[in-house]
């Protein structure tokens, strides 16, 4: 770069070639900065822009943030806080907003302190933002005038000049991704809509407006939460049973660690606890997250001793026990966070679980002593887990010593295929006996493998382990997979590449694939994760004419079929209710030739765990509404591919 000169024609000092070099090495390798080109690094750019204004928010600034998506996926960020500085930054010697968007790691230095979001792959900020971005601008709303300046792919166009005047304050952001970096650079609004809507939970009081301009009718939401992670805990309870009305709330601050806890057990056996630090999601947990759970833990045990709720005799509950059903977001903010492990998305500060350990332990004892009869539910709940968990083992066990005698005791239901190498290998689990029988027939049987499932299997959401691990179903499935659950998971156990579920294209089919989605979830999470998931897509329909025949896999490729042979009497079309109504032959040309079926790969992004969660609920729960969203907006969680 250092030979080509501003367009602006300005004399740049050796700083701004330095600069110019900084913003140059984000294009070259802009995953180290936001992780990926994909989709995911997509979004982030608007999370690192919004990030700034909730920094403001935090500091008490600002209470309002709009998001604009534009109809050409153009992005305005804007808020009311006091604007970025336009003074001279003296050791730059450029306008500190220059500095801000021009220079590498600038964020956070003009801020003056506070809990800013840093560490791992967020926090990058906007200079980042800028050099991925085919055009940037910014409007600063200060004393009365509105500042401007424009960048081109992280290139200044012409000095920061003020642009008009004004009464309001704040900052004002529009940026178009660079289609030359990103994979894809089309937003969605759902995606966009998770993430701020988790960033209004976890900072009460701010409003967040998100508008999709794109639609023919302008879409927007607003989120805006007074009772901040206390609403969020109501909100992921929502579609469940609480054990009692109450959200439990432990709010203080030890040192420099501000710690937020909310939480409320439901009547479910899962356990959805969500921690963040600095308002970023930890998925991997970390010190805040120990300290919570040794808090928990100890408390409940005290509290149960000293209430005759747990017996001498008894063993102490675990912490498992305790958080059978529980829903808690854990939300610390501190100067400094330490992000480790592979991902840097686990919390290592050492002060943070002192804190958090303190403040919940002393609040929440006082809560019990306060609501004896919310400690009372909640302890009884534990003691239940506690005895299904002693259950659980023996279950459990049981399934151990089986896989362990005889290597592999293969289900008696599954025709497994013939080559011994998992790459290579599939495994289909089919609905039904007789589409199995088909499947079988119709298999390759090299590669790949079929398991038929009798009916509706066990809803994994509904049970507590100990039944579901002795539910012939899934201990059919477990032994076939080879990988083992929980913490006994093994992925290089994996005996098949590709998990294929494939059941009826109606509406049982859709929820017999969500039951067996919501297990791999709950006990074998990182097949999923890993991509090692798929929806087999049988046809819709079937067209014959003349001896010829026609597949259609929804009703748009049915008409364009029919309008390519011609609409007339000499069209037999039949729509297939279910894999029974198709032989073998065209069980195989269908929906399992490799060479010609179309598999969906299922999804999961842990960017908001909390939704995904929250999904399950949904569709696992009693309450019919909901779940029949789902089913519709189903083809969100898989992608396509073709195979
Ligand atoms: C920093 O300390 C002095 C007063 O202003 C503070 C500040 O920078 N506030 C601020 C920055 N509010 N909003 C921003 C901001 C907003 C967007 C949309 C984008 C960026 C990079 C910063």
């Amino acid at each position: 770069m250092g030979e080509e000169r501003n367009i602006t024609g300005q004399e740049y000092g050796a700083d701004q070639i330095q600069i110019l070099e900084g913003l140059e090495a984000v294009r070259k390798r802009p995953g180290m900065y936001i992780g990926s080109t994909s989709s995911k690094g997509l979004h982030h750019l608007v999370y690192e822009i919004v990030d700034n204004s909730v920094d403001e928010a935090l500091a008490g600034y600002c209470d309002t943030v709009e998001v604009f998506i534009h109809k050409d996926n153009s992005i305005t960020v804007r808020d009311n806080g006091r604007g970025i500085p336009v003074g001279i930054n003296s050791k730059a010697g450029l306008p500190a907003v220059e500095v801000v968007f021009t220079k590498l790691h600038a964020g956070g230095k003009f801020g003056g302190g506070g809990y800013k979001v840093s560490g791992g792959l967020h926090g990058v900020g906007a200079s980042v933002v800028n050099a991925l971005s085919t055009w940037l601008e910014v409007d600063i709303f200060h004393e009365g005038k509105i500042y401007r300046q424009r960048y081109e792919r992280g290139r200044v166009m012409y000095p920061l000049e003020v642009a008009g005047f004004c009464e309001k304050r704040g900052t004002e952001v529009r940026f178009l991704p660079d289609d030359t970096i990103f994979e894809d650079t089309v937003f969605d609004f759902d995606i966009l809509k998770q993430r701020l809507r988790e960033m209004a939970f976890l900072t009460k009081n701010l409003k967040i407006i998100l508008t999709d301009e794109r639609p023919e009718e302008t879409v927007s939401m607003t989120f805006h939460y007074e009772g901040g992670i206390t609403e969020y805990v109501q909100y992921l309870n929502k579609n469940k049973t609480p054990l009692y009305p109450e959200i439990i709330y432990c709010e203080g601050k030890k040192g420099n660690v501000l710690v937020e806890v909310a939480l409320q057990h439901n009547d479910s056996f899962n356990e959805g606890v969500y921690s963040f630090v600095n308002n970023i999601t930890t998925p991997e947990g970390g010190t805040h997250l120990v300290g919570f759970r040794t808090a928990l833990t100890k408390t409940f045990n005290d509290y149960a001793r000293k209430n005759k709720l747990l017996k001498d005799s008894e063993q102490n509950l675990t912490g498992e026990d305790i958080r059978e059903g529980l829903v808690a977001i854990v939300s610390i903010k501190i100067p400094e966070p330490q992000f480790e492990g592979q991902t840097k998305q686990k919390l290592g500060n050492s002060e943070a679980r002192g804190a958090v350990d303190s403040i919940v332990s002393e609040q929440l004892t006082y809560f019990l002593e306060q609501n004896p009869s919310v400690g009372k539910v909640i302890c009884e709940k534990a003691v239940l887990a506690q005895r299904a968990r002693e259950a659980a083992r023996k279950a459990r066990d049981l399934t151990r010593r089986k896989s362990a005698l005889d290597g592999m005791s293969l289900p008696g239901k599954l025709a497994d295929c013939s080559d011994k190498n998992p790459a290579n290998c599939e495994i289909y689990i089919v609905e039904g006996d007789s589409a199995g029988g088909s499947a079988k027939t119709a298999r390759s049987r090299a590669t790949q493998a079929i398991l038929p499932l009798r009916g509706k299997i066990l809803n994994v959401e509904k049970a507590r382990l100990d039944r579901i691990l002795s539910n012939a179903e899934i201990r059919a499935m477990i032994t076939a997979f080879g990988t083992g659950i929980h913490e006994d998971f093994d992925i290089s156990k994996l005996r098949y590449d590709k998990i294929i579920i494939m059941t009826d294209a109606d509406v049982d089919g859709a929820h017999i694939a969500t039951l067996l989605l919501t297990f791999l979830y709950r006990f074998m999470p990182d097949l999923i994760r890993e991509g090692h998931v798929y929806l087999a897509q049988p046809p819709l329909y079937k067209v014959e004419k003349n001896k010829k025949v026609w597949y259609a896999y929804n009703d748009q490729e049915l008409n364009q079929i029919l309008v390519d042979i011609g609409r007339d009497g000499n069209n037999k079309i039949q729509r297939y209710k279910g894999l029974g109504e198709m032989d073998a032959s065209q069980l195989w040309e269908t929906t399992m030739d490799p060479e010609k079926r179309i598999l969906l790969r299922v999804n999961m992004d842990n960017d908001a765990a909390s939704e995904l969660d929250l999904t399950f609920d949904t569709l696992m729960g009693d309450r019919v509404e909901p779940r029949r969203e789902f089913i519709e907006a189903n083809a969100k969680y898989v992608q396509n591919l073709d195979v």
